[in-house]
């Protein structure tokens, strides 16, 4: 039985990956982090499994905590690492630009280090990242595109794209870089903007919430499916050779967009609700993101199969459950 080393398990992409390799019988391991309230609710369900129980693993560590990685390292002795776990939000990341660099760069570098000290053959997963392309120099972006990155999430990613290459070729390691674009799912954190407009327009519809307050409505993003996407992660260290590629579905649209998308889909007007609050602006924006993912389809034989309008309806229908949820709740709150 192959076992696989996740960190960021408790992240979006990380649960999808843990199903997604419980599936193929792999024997996962997840590094969580110590925090004061418990925050495994996206892997609650794959844990709590029965059928799981033996090979879903939990243990605490951190991207910060380099001795702690490496003696991880030695004890699990992973065939294969997947490395998800980052301060994923562009624009927090002005707010901590150190905390960011020091988990999302200088993290990836412990990681390759305890890997190297450890002398075992392993294959490597970075979590690369569209943000790479920042201010982009050609539309569509693929894997010989220039980088411009724009916020210290994205100059922390470059870092680690470069250092996943530099341990490939120092050192031999079968190490790729995917570059994925965009990727939403119903477990998307709340404060990405697709998550945060079905969040907002489903309780809107159900008389929750009065506005919702939005920054910049003109970005374009190439949104896919997370749980598309982490097959992709997968195949790329089934390959002979270790290579880097872009994960897109190809498509771009405006936040204009998905919230026509989303708000139409409720029988709403968002013009109506939506209000922009200088707060949600960044410093440095990424105004287009639009991926090709060619060398993904030719190689790993890898395709999106959710399109942008499925994936508005599909987070939009999860979200309106929880909605619900909270209505009844609050019904019943009023009442005693
Ligand atoms: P996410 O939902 O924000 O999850 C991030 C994960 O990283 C969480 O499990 C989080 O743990 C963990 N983490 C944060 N700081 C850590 C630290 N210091 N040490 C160890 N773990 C830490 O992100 P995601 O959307 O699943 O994305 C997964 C990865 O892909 C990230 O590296 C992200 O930057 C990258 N990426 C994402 C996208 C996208 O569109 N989703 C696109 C390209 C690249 P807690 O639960 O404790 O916070
Ligand atoms: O913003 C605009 C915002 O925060 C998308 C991460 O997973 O994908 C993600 O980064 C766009 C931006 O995602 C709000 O200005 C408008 O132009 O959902 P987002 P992101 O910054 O593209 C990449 C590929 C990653 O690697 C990252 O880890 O939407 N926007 N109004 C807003 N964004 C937010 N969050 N909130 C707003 O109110």
């Amino acid at each position: 039985m192959k076992k696989a080393l996740i960190t960021g398990i408790t992240g979006q992409d990380g649960s999808y990956l843990t199903e997604f390799l419980l599936k193929k019988g792999y024997e996962v391991w997840g590094i969580i982090r110590r925090s004061s309230s418990f925050h495994t609710g996206r892997i609650d369900h794959l844990y709590q499994d029965p059928h799981n129980q033996p090979k879903l693993h939990l243990v605490y560590g951190d991207l910060t905590d380099g001795t702690n990685l490496a003696s991880l390292m030695s004890e699990i002795a992973p065939d294969e690492i997947y490395n998800l776990g980052a301060q994923s939000h562009v624009r927090v990341s002005f707010d901590i630009p150190i905390y960011t660099v020091n988990t999302d760069a200088l993290g990836t570098l412990r990681l390759l280090e305890a890997i190297r000290s450890g002398k075992r053959k392993v294959k490597f997963y970075q979590a690369s990242s569209s943000e790479m392309f920042g201010k982009v120099v050609e539309t569509p972006q693929n894997e010989t595109t220039p980088f411009y990155p724009r916020s210290p999430y994205a100059c922390a990613k470059v870092y680690s794209f470069w250092q996943t290459i530099n341990y490939r070729e120092a050192y031999g390691l079968f190490a790729c870089n995917g570059i994925l674009f965009n990727h939403e799912s119903p477990r998307r954190g709340e404060t990405f903007v697709t998550r945060k407009i079905t969040r907002a327009a489903t309780r809107i519809k159900l008389g929750l919430q009065d506005k919702l307050y939005l920054g910049n409505l003109d970005a374009k993003r190439d949104w896919g499916f997370a749980a598309d996407f982490v097959e992709a992660m997968w195949l790329m260290l089934q390959q002979d050779k270790p290579d880097d590629f872009v994960i897109a579905t190809g498509q771009t649209h405006s936040v204009k967009e998905f919230l026509d998308e989303v708000f139409g889909y409720l029988g709403l007007d968002w013009k109506k609700y939506v209000e922009i609050d200088k707060r949600y602006f960044r410093p440095a924006e990424v105004d287009i993101l639009q991926g090709n993912a060619d060398k993904a389809a030719k190689i790993l034989g890898w395709k999106p199969k959710v399109t942008f309008k499925e994936i508005a309806k599909l987070m939009t229908d999860a979200d309106m459950d929880i909605a619900e949820n909270e209505k009844i709740i609050k019904e019943k709150g009023n009442k005693k």
